[in-house]
C-alpha cells in the first residue's frame, strides 16, 4: 500500500478513538503483581506490572493526581491519556489500559524491554552515521506520523525512544504531545532541543519537532548534543538557539551536514520539514537516499544492534530508580479534577 494511504487510514483509525473520549474505569491494580521500577519522572514513576491471571506485563505510569494539581499539569495528564489511546503505528507506544483511584491515575503501556536509546548511545559514545541513520529513520516516520495525525511532539530526545527486544524504537511520553490545526504558542519541551520559535514566543506548528529531529540526529552521531555548551547557562544556550550559532563537525559527511544546515534552520521558512507536505523534503534527502522506507516501515530491516533481553520480565536494561511514596487519602478531593482522564 502507498504511504499516504497508510497515513490516511491511520488518520481514520486515530480521529474515530480520539472523538469518542471513554473516561478511564475506577480502580487501582490489585489484579496485577507490582514489578521493578522501570524509571521516575516529575509526577511518579513508571513500574513493570504483571497480571496476576495471565501473566502479561504492562509498564504502567503512575500518577498523583495531588502533585499534578500542585503543578498545573492537570490538561497535560489528561491530553496524555487521551494521545496515547489514540494513537497506533509501530515507531509509537500506545496505551494497554488505563484506570484512576482516589489518588491516583495509571497509564498502561506495552513494555519496551530494550531500554532506552539514551543508555546505548551513553555505552557507545556515539553511532556512526549508518548505525545513527537508522535510528534517525526510525524516528522520522514516528514524528511523521504523529504529524499527519495533526499531532506536534514537542519532546524529541534520546531519553524519549526506547528500543524494543527487536531493536526498533519507540517513542514514549506524550505529556507534551498538542493536537494542533495550524498553530500554537505554549512554552514547553527540554531546553537543548528547544526551536527558536517556542523561546521567542511566536506562534508554532510542526516544524519544531524537525527543528528537535535536527538536534537528535547531530547529537546521535557527534555524541554530543550542537548547544550542549551551554548547558549550565540556559539563558546563553538560548540567545545561541535563536542566534543560530553551532558548528557541525567536520567528520559528518557532507550529505549529512547539509541535512542538518537544513533542518538547523533559525528562520522557519527556510527550515526541511516546513509546509504542507514538507515532511517528503527530509525523506527524500540525499543523506537518505539508501534507505528503504518501505522496509523501514514494516521494520524488515537488520537493526544496528539487538538487545540482550533474558525474558519478558528481563528489566536488566532500565537502571534501577527510587521509588516513589503515596499518602493514601480518604476522600474524594481529587475526583472532580481528573473527570476527563
Ligand atoms: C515502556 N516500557 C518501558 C519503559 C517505559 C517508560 C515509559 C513509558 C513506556 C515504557
Amino acid at each position: 500500500m502507498p504511504y499516504n494511504e497508510i497515513m490516511k487510514a491511520l488518520k481514520e483509525e486515530f480521529t474515530a478513538k480520539w472523538n469518542d473520549k471513554q473516561p478511564s474505569p475506577q480502580g487501582g491494580l490489585e489484579d496485577h503483581e507490582q514489578l521493578s521500577v522501570l524509571g521516575s519522572g516529575a509526577f511518579g514513576t513508571v513500574r513493570l506490572c504483571r497480571h496476576k491471571q495471565s501473566n502479561d506485563v504492562v509498564a504502567v505510569k503512575y500518577l498523583i493526581k495531588k502533585d499534578i494539581i500542585k503543578k498545573k499539569q492537570v490538561r497535560h495528564v489528561i491530553n496524555e491519556k487521551q494521545v496515547l489511546r489514540s494513537i497506533y503505528h509501530p515507531g509509537v507506544v500506545n496505551l494497554v489500559f488505563s484506570r484512576k483511584d482516589l489518588d491516583l491515575l495509571y497509564l498502561a503501556m506495552p513494555f519496551v524491554n530494550g531500554g532506552e536509546l539514551y543508555s546505548y548511545h551513553k555505552k557507545l559514545v556515539k553511532f556512526n552515521e549508518t548505525q545513527g541513520k537508522f535510528y534517525i529513520s526510525q524516528a522520522f516516520l514516528a514524528l511523521d506520523y504523529l504529524h499527519n495525525m495533526d499531532l506536534i511532539y514537542r519532546d524529541l530526545k534520546p531519553e524519549n525512544i526506547l528500543i524494543d527486544a527487536n531493536g526498533y524504537i519507540k517513542l514514549t511520553d506524550f505529556g507534551f504531545t498538542k493536537k494542533v490545526e495550524g498553530r500554537t504558542m505554549s512554552l514547553c519541551g527540554t531546553p537543548e532541543y528547544l526551536a527558536p520559535e517556542i523561546i521567542q514566543s511566536v506562534p508554532y506548528g510542526e516544524s519544531v519537532d524537525w527543528w528537535s529531529f535536527g538536534i537528535l540526529t547531530y547529537e546521535l552521531i557527534n555524541g554530543i548534543s550542537p548547544f550542549h555548551l551551554h548547558a549550565k547557562d540556559p539563558m546563553v544556550m538560548f540567545e545561541t538557539i535563536c542566534a543560530g550559532e553551532y558548528k557541525i563537525p567536520h567528520d559528518f559527511s557532507p550529505q549529512l551536514q547539509d541535512l542538518i544546515r537544513g533542518l538547523l534552520q533559525v528562520d522557519v521558512t527556510k527550515r526541511l520539514g516546513h509546509m504542507k507536505n514538507g515532511s517528503r523534503a527530509i525523506k527524500e534527502h540525499v543523506w537518505f537516499q539508501d534507505i528503504d522506507w518501505h522496509c523501514m516501515l514494516n521494520q524488515t530491516i537488520d537493526p544496528p544492534m539487538i538487545p540482550n533481553v533474558k525474558d519478558p520480565l528481563d528489566c536488566s536494561h532500565f537502571a534501577k530508580s527510587q521509588q516513589m511514596t503515596i499518602t493514601r487519602s480518604r476522600n474524594d478531593q481529587f475526583v472532580k479534577q481528573f473527570e476527563d482522564f
